[in-house]
């Protein structure tokens, strides 16, 4: 065996894995010991072709030398700086450059540590942005059902995934949700965006009447909803939801980051539908998964709105120890220069066809009821074992990786989302696996 196996470790108790079956996981572990480009390598040896990107943040492939260089530089070099009243810089050049790449008008940049958190500071931001123009009766926010926003209290509360949410009281108050898009029976087997549904759009205005638009701060959502499956805005309905967010003084945010940093083969999901939010949620592939970190962006509107009053006192009263961190930071300098030389977040556009055409191909199979795509995010729907939801597509889950291929699932969906890196080759072994498992699976 090479240097690379790990000894696997004989209790495992100690660890509670997040969002995993710990019990089953225990008897029977999946353990990945080193990774490169597109594959991981487990702990007895094989190779495992990722067809998630980790999870949907590694866009750039593993262990990428621009990003594992620059944090050695930086480990070094200076390994942490105070984030609150003071600076190092490259926090401000990665902010700098997260702007260059970001749609026009969003040129402001707020550091977190992870999804979860970029997406409480959004609801704060926004919040606290209508309290200090003098609007603090906008308390409400507006979610959607099946939007996926993180694990912490404002997120699930906007979310709309019962499963997060039923066990945790009662969650932020002043919360409502839009219903989602998915409709099986107008729109199955859409290639990109569906035809059928931008009238779901007019709900926020039913919203809007009921609670009156002087209470509401803002509406959250993701534009292609990720976690709940691959969820694509059918068309025209994001254009609807800003134009209504617009008109009533209500700012938009979108959760970006599962579609963040070329995963629709734009920049943004704000390009590829040419919707602009207020604020913009981003965190996973900014740093290629390596060093948690995310970013939210704002418009100079809503900075500037901050920055009145004397100007020794602090504006805004939020943030994290490790905001900007240098590592993270240099981590994301890594990963945006890699984008930039390797045309990763454009790449999309050039293999969606490609990559449509193979999942597409899979039509017709046993049990798929649905398969949808958009730049390089994929899904396929199964029907569900009558009376064991999940288990069918949890059993494909496991058969790819024993066949080498890692997928992900959720409810009895197969989602898709490989690195940008990825090759033609890659895209068919993807496919032709799957077509594999899903001709003979229970
Ligand atoms: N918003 C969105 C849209 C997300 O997809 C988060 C917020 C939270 O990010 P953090 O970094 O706090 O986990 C996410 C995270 C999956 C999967 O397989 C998706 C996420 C995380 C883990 C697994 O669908 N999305």
């Amino acid at each position: 065996m090479s240097d690379r196996q790990a000894v696997v470790p004989n209790d495992l108790s100690a660890f509670w894995m997040p969002f995993t079956a710990n019990r089953q996981f225990k008897q029977a572990p999946r353990m990945f010991v080193g990774a490169g480009d597109m594959h991981y390598t487990t702990s007895d040896g094989r190779q495992v072709l990722d067809g998630t990107a980790g999870l949907w943040c590694v866009n750039a492939g593993h262990c990428r030398p621009l990003i594992t260089e620059a944090i050695q530089r930086q480990a070094a070099e200076l390994d942490y700086a105070p984030a609150f009243q003071m600076g190092h810089p490259k926090a401000f050049e990665l902010a700098n450059r997260i702007v260059s790449i970001a749609p026009q008008g969003l040129e402001h940049v707020l550091y977190t540590n992870s999804g979860s958190e970029s997406v409480e500071t959004a609801l704060k931001v926004a919040l606290a942005y209508h309290r200090v123009k003098g609007e603090g009766s906008r308390f409400r926010l507006i979610g959607r059902e099946r939007g996926y926003h993180g694990v912490n209290f404002g997120g699930i509360s906007v979310g709309g995934i019962v499963t997060n949410r039923k066990m945790f009281g009662t969650l932020l108050t002043g919360v409502d949700h839009l219903p989602h898009t998915h409709n099986l029976a107008k729109n199955a087997f859409s290639r990109g965006q569906p035809e059928h549904g931008a009238e779901l759009a007019d709900e926020l205005e039913r919203i809007v009447t009921l609670h009156d638009p002087s209470t509401i701060a803002a509406v959250i959502i993701e534009p292609v909803a990720g976690s709940t499956g691959v969820l694509i805005p059918p068309k025209g309905y994001l254009e609807k939801i800003r134009a209504i967010t617009k008109k009533h003084g209500i700012l938009l945010i979108f959760d970006e980051v599962i579609t963040g940093y070329g995963r629709l083969g734009t920049p943004f999901a704000a390009d590829y539908f040419g919707v602009t939010p207020d604020i913009l949620v981003t965190a996973k592939g900014l740093t290629n998964g390596v060093i948690p970190m995310g970013a939210v962006l704002v418009t100079a509107e809503i900075h500037d709105a901050f920055m009145q009053g004397p100007e020794h006192l602090i504006e805004f009263f939020h943030g994290y120890t490790y905001s900007g961190n240098p590592m993270a930071s240099a981590a994301g300098l890594g990963t945006l220069e890699t984008y930039r030389q390797e045309g990763l977040l454009t790449r999309g556009a050039e293999l969606a066809d490609y990559f449509a055409d193979g999942l597409h191909s899979l039509a017709g199979l046993p049990n798929v009821i649905d398969i949808r795509n958009i730049g390089l995010v994929g899904a396929i729907e199964l029907a569900p074992i009558p009376g064991s939801p999940t288990k069918r597509a949890f059993s494909a889950f496991l058969k790819a990786f024993e066949k080498g291929v890692l997928i992900r699932t959720t409810g009895d969906i197969i989602a898709l989302s490989p690195p940008l890196i990825v090759q033609k080759h890659h895209i068919d072994e993807i496919v032709e696996t799957l077509r594999t498992i899903l001709s003979d699976l229970d």
